[in-house]
């Protein structure tokens, strides 16, 4: 990697002033290659950037993909400098090449981009207190709001459908009849447990068709570890992993992090007793998120909160029960059954869900009635 990392930084403009000292992994993603890359300038001090391989098996277009995050960036540094933000630290910002491109590519290594790297910051997998999930929440709440006069139209369908669970259904459903793995004896019980819901995939796609939940600019991948914090105040400072940024439905993004969030396990967990919903977590979730981006939800996308957290949950089960049928195309996995595993641990999660669904509802109705 050593090579392939000087090559990549040695066609962005960093040599005229730092001298490269080394690079770490981060390796909490699923699709991305992510690299942390030092510098030391003539003063002695330490420069970090992020420095990714994109996934073009997931991501086709690179070219779209840059476009809407250019877009999305450039829009997000210009508020944030309105209201006197550092836009160094509250945004990504893309560093373009030595030819002004931003992104590399050449045959042997790949596409590669660069972005500032959040400095005094950290990001977490795991929920300390339940404070620390509601400073998320803000984030992405803030985040959405931010986003909610940005030109729609100009956003490319990097990857169509998405968030579209119907459309998930139909690929798990092909990903069972090919069985192109051999797989499909040892996940039988999954593969039922996912048929059995398919009455709620379809119910946020008609919504939308129907014009009852607006379609708005979302992230679309809000796991609690793309939300940096910063390292003295412990507040939420900058969302990152901005490669989803596409139109959706606020609820997806609602859903993904109460998905990966609230849950008491991690999302790979084998135990599957330590898997649950922590309600206290998604109270404070649905408080921090609300009193963000709570002013420009409808009644209706509000009503469907508790909703959204099971759909999402489901969806991405189903997501990981194909992949693993599919033989490991998608995500990466870090032994066999890691897919399997994975997609477990999300369906424990929704029927543990279906069991506090009520209790849920009872949240959201409190904490609506609170910003009224
Ligand atoms: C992938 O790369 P990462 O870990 O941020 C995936 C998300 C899934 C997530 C599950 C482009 O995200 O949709 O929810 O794994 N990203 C893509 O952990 O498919
Ligand atoms: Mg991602």
């Amino acid at each position: 990697m050593e090579q392939a990392i000087k090559t990549i930084i040695s066609n962005y403009p960093f040599n005229e002033n730092y001298d490269y000292i080394g690079h770490y992994a981060i390796d909490s993603g699923h699709i991305n290659d992510t690299f942390v890359v030092e510098f030391e300038d003539k003063l002695g001090e330490i420069h970090s950037y992020l420095l990714q391989k994109i996934n073009t098996n997931v991501f086709k277009n690179p070219v779209q993909l840059m476009e809407n995050i250019l877009g999305v960036t450039d829009f997000l540094c210009k508020k944030i400098a309105q209201q006197d933000g550092d836009t160094n630290r509250e945004c990504l910002n893309v560093i373009r090449t030595k030819n002004g491109e931003p992104f590399f590519y050449c045959e042997k290594y790949g596409h590669w981009r660069c972005y500032n790297y959040i400095s005094n910051s950290y990001a977490i997998d795991f929920i300390s207190a339940p404070e620390v999930f509601m400073n998320a929440a803000k984030a992405f709440g803030k985040f959405q709001n931010m986003l909610a006069d940005f030109p729609i139209e100009t956003l490319y369908d990097t990857i169509p459908n998405f968030h579209n669970t119907l459309s998930r259904y139909n690929d798990f459903i092909k990903a069972v009849e090919l069985n192109l793995s051999g797989r499909l004896d040892t996940c039988l019980p999954e593969v039922e447990f996912a048929k059995a819901r398919k009455d709620d995939a379809g119910v946020l796609v008609n919504l939308l068709e129907k014009g009852r939940l607006p379609l708005r600019v979302t992230h679309n991948d809000t796991k609690l570890n793309n939300v940096m914090f910063d390292k003295a105040t412990h507040e939420s400072i900058c969302v990152v992993d901005l490669d989803t940024v596409m139109p959706g439905l606020s609820l997806y993004d609602f859903g993904d992090s109460i998905r990966f969030g609230a849950n008491t396990a991690a999302e790979d967990e084998k135990d599957l007793s330590k898997v649950s919903l922590d309600l206290k977590l998604f109270e404070f979730y649905v408080r921090g998120y609300l009193s963000e981006a709570g002013s420009s939800l409808t009644e209706r996308e509000i009503n469907y909160l508790p909703f959204s957290a099971k759909l999402m949950t489901y969806e991405c089960g189903m997501r990981f029960l194909t992949d693993y049928l599919n033989g490991d195309t998608y995500f990466r996995v870090h032994y066999p059954e890691h897919n399997l595993i994975r997609c477990r641990t999300q369906f424990a999660l929704v029927a543990d869900i279906e069991e506090k669904f009520d209790e849920m509802k009872a949240i959201v109705a409190a904490e609506k009635a609170r910003i009224k």
